[in-house]
């Protein structure tokens, strides 16, 4: 009791004199969307590791389903009960409409390098986005891509055609629902936790996911023909409670920011020849897998209903909506040349 009272006299008196709350330890919660070993995990250790590097503070991390769906982790971050969390747009477009931008096919371009750098460069990632993200308590803190989107399905598809009558499970956001209804599909919004059996049972005809998760989440057991459709890649952003942050003194908000640039790094080493690696693996574990490859002029067929989606995105998200998809492709232009 006594030494109780001693220490919080003492915690106290610390914090009376002004001394910096740095110095005391943390522990920090992080939760991701994936499983050991897969793109956002990868993110969250070497943040985890820069962390416990270079402070005293620990950071515990939540893998999917330790604490829910991804829906659930976000209500928890944004409650304070999570400090950190990672959060596809796939899943924030319910609640940031705008980040819905990542589902228009064929805005953004196959090439990876091309890619990245817009990531790095891009107006419209590093300034319009922390902005949207802080109007719903949250500090934006890394969007990365993941990987290119493939779609399984029950069957090849190679036309807009082949897509008629199969009911295509999307991530829970209106815009992607567009997308595959411009394709000629019938999407069906599922959380994570449903993707599996929903194939295994016949509800639902394909999905769509990169090639690493289709191996790591077993997908092309029941979802054995892959389409290499070229039309998007999946994104991703790692953010904070903005009051949290906001809390840090300069010294913790100086380590949170090195601690995202080490994870970023490490998790675009990591992404680099990751598809191949997962294609094979996956070929290696099933002989009833196909892999389809659309022509450009195939594409074309798909393309050439991209921009009904713009307009919906547009009508989704108003004047806002529609100056960062200007800044998009003022941004993208500049990374083709
Ligand atoms: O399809 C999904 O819902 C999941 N896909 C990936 C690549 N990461 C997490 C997300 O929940």
């Amino acid at each position: 009791m006594k030494v109780q009272q001693l220490l919080t006299t003492a915690s106290v008196g610390a914090l009376m004199l002004g001394l910096s709350t740095a110095a005391l330890a943390d522990n920090w919660r992080y939760a991701h969307e994936e499983y050991e070993g897969d793109v956002q995990d990868v993110f969250a250790v070497a943040f985890k590791d820069y962390i416990e590097a270079n402070s005293d503070h620990s950071l515990q991390i939540y893998r999917f389903g330790e604490l829910g769906e991804s829906d659930d982790i976000m209500e928890q971050t944004q409650n304070g009960i999570l400090q950190f969390v990672n959060q596809s747009p796939g899943f924030t477009g319910s609640l940031i409409p705008e980040a819905q931008i990542f589902f228009i096919p064929y805005l953004m371009p196959t090439d990876m390098g091309q890619v990245l750098e817009f990531f790095d460069e891009s107006k419209a990632i590093n300034e319009m986005f922390p902005e949207l993200y802080a109007e719903q308590g949250l500090e934006l803190l890394q969007m990365y891509p993941e990987g290119e989107m493939v779609v399984t399905a029950d069957e090849p598809i190679r036309t807009p055609e082949d897509f008629d009558n199969k009911k295509i499970r999307v991530m829970t956001n209106p815009l992607l629902s567009e997308t595959y209804s411009a394709f000629g599909a019938t999407p069906t919004p599922l959380p994570w936790g449903e993707v599996y059996g929903a194939l295994q049972t016949g509800i639902i005809d394909g999905q769509e996911n990169p090639i690493f998760w289709i191996e790591s989440g077993g997908l092309y057991e029941v979802s054995p023909n892959l389409i290499f459709t070229g039309h998007g890649w999946f994104t991703t952003a790692m953010m904070a409670n903005q009051d949290f942050y906001e809390d840090l003194s300069e010294e913790d908000k100086t380590l949170v920011q090195n601690a995202k640039d080490a994870a970023y790094a490490k998790t675009i080493e990591h992404i680099q020849g990751l598809a191949d690696a997962s294609l094979e693996k996956i070929q290696a574990a099933s002989d009833k897998v196909t892999v389809t490859r659309l022509t450009d002029e195939e594409i074309a067929a798909f393309k050439e209903r991209a921009p009904q989606v713009e307009e919906a995105f547009i009508k989704m998200t108003g004047d806002g909506g529609k100056a960062l998809l200007e800044q998009f492709h003022a941004d993208l232009e500049a990374v083709k040349e």
